[in-house]
């Protein structure tokens, strides 16, 4: 018991009703944030990786739909984690105010675990969720930050996990003996509790899945993005306006520079000379939203051969904007010999509207939508 003084408020013994606060509760929600947490975490490595892959690695470029599929769980995920979350430490925060507040070094590492954990989460989630809505009020990168505190978040699961794994195993095996012994007179069982959270669940997943899942489209009220809404029936993120490119990418005289062992200036009539060929390939933005779209121009191993480039050669893509993150993108080999990858003057049937990047754009398989550069003037063959 603390002393008189502070036995107020919290502190107060009885304050808190067990209820249906047990450790079942806590092992049933912490297995599902678990899952939930861990395809969090592995789709997030993979839009890492495919982003900035490491030397050795050329990102493959099969299947076309992969990035769509694996950014849209992750996404999902960490927004079904948000009612997981805020679940579990209504489950677990009377033990905030327990008294003593540690008896052992080893209770209080492992409660400055959870502070770790619990901070981590937050950010994570929190973070997410300001950028898919593009929001940033704050200084630092997002990917960046987003990336190392997903480690943290993880490490801090692994020790939680490995100091609780006892606790854990009685909680999840003991379900015969704790039905028995469940309370009588609280508000809501356990069971009542645990459907509300999937209902919670449920819910916030299907008023932001139809982002990605076009026939859920309707349904996706909070969702920043709908995937046909759009110039052409497509999303835009980044528009002409905001690139500050309208001038440059309507001028007459633009060129499509390639820089490769045969120099090559291509006006926008040269291109529409060439093979044309078609791609059904997917924008899947970092930010959860995605969506089918048929493109149409030019192969960039075409282009390649036309510039007399090697057959291992990775090409740097440079946009008319001038500033911005997303100005470049870089092309391993393999995606740009693929026969999907269209320097595309196309989309849907009609000319690149300029907000999708008129005159010429990248689309290319398997990639995150960052890298499928708008509005081209030059290809370095490097
Ligand atoms: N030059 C340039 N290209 C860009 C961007 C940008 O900001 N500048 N944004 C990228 C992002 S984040 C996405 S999701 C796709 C979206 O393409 P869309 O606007 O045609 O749908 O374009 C990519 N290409
Ligand atoms: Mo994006």
């Amino acid at each position: 018991m603390p002393p008189e003084s502070l036995r107020r408020g919290p502190f107060r013994a009885g304050f808190f009703r067990a209820g249906i606060r047990d450790e079942r509760l806590a092992a049933v929600l912490g297995r599902a944030l678990g899952i939930a947490f861990s395809i969090c975490l592995v789709t997030g490595l993979i839009s890492h990786y495919s982003q900035q892959p490491p030397a050795w690695l050329n990102w493959p470029s099969r299947p076309f739909w992969g990035y769509r599929v694996t950014q849209g769980l992750h996404v999902a995920t960490g927004i079904a984690s948000i009612p997981l979350l805020l679940a579990k430490l209504w489950a677990v925060y009377p033990r905030l105010f327990g008294w003593p507040s540690f008896r052992t070094l080893r209770d209080l590492a492992e409660r400055l675990s959870v502070a770790v954990l619990v901070g981590s989460a937050g950010f994570e989630l929190v973070s997410g969720v300001l950028n898919t809505v593009q929001w940033y009020p704050w200084t630092f990168f997002f990917p960046v930050a987003h990336y190392y505190v997903a480690w943290l978040l993880a490490g801090s699961v692994v020790l939680h996990l490995a100091v609780k794994w006892p606790v854990i195993r009685r909680a999840l095996s003991g379900r015969r003996q704790a039905r028995a012994t469940r309370p009588r007179d609280v508000e809501v069982t356990r069971r009542g509790f645990l459907w509300g959270v999937g209902g919670a669940v449920a819910a916030v997943t299907l008023v932001t899945v139809g982002q990605t899942i076009r026939p859920l489209e309707r349904l996706a009220v909070l969702a920043p993005r709908k995937p046909s809404f759009g110039p052409q029936g497509l999303p835009v993120n980044n528009t002409a306006d905001e690139a500050k490119i309208n001038d440059s990418a309507t001028d007459p005289g633009w060129r499509l520079e390639i820089a490769g062992p045969n120099a090559l200036s291509l006006s926008l009539a040269d291109l529409q000379a060439m093979p044309q060929h078609s791609s059904m390939l997917p924008i899947s933005c970092v930010e959860g939203w995605s969506a089918n779209a048929h493109w149409r121009g030019v192969r960039m191993r075409d282009l390649l051969d036309l510039a007399g480039a090697p057959h291992d050669a990775e090409v740097r893509l440079v946009s008319l904007q001038q500033e911005g993150n997303y100005r470049t993108s870089h092309v391993r080999s393999n995606v740009a010999r693929s026969p999907r990858t269209l320097i595309a003057l196309e989309l849907n049937g009609e000319p690149l509207a300029l907000d999708h990047g008129f005159p010429a754009r990248l689309i290319s398989p398997n990639r995150p939508g960052v890298l499928q550069t708008k509005w081209l003037s030059r290809m370095e063959i490097v």
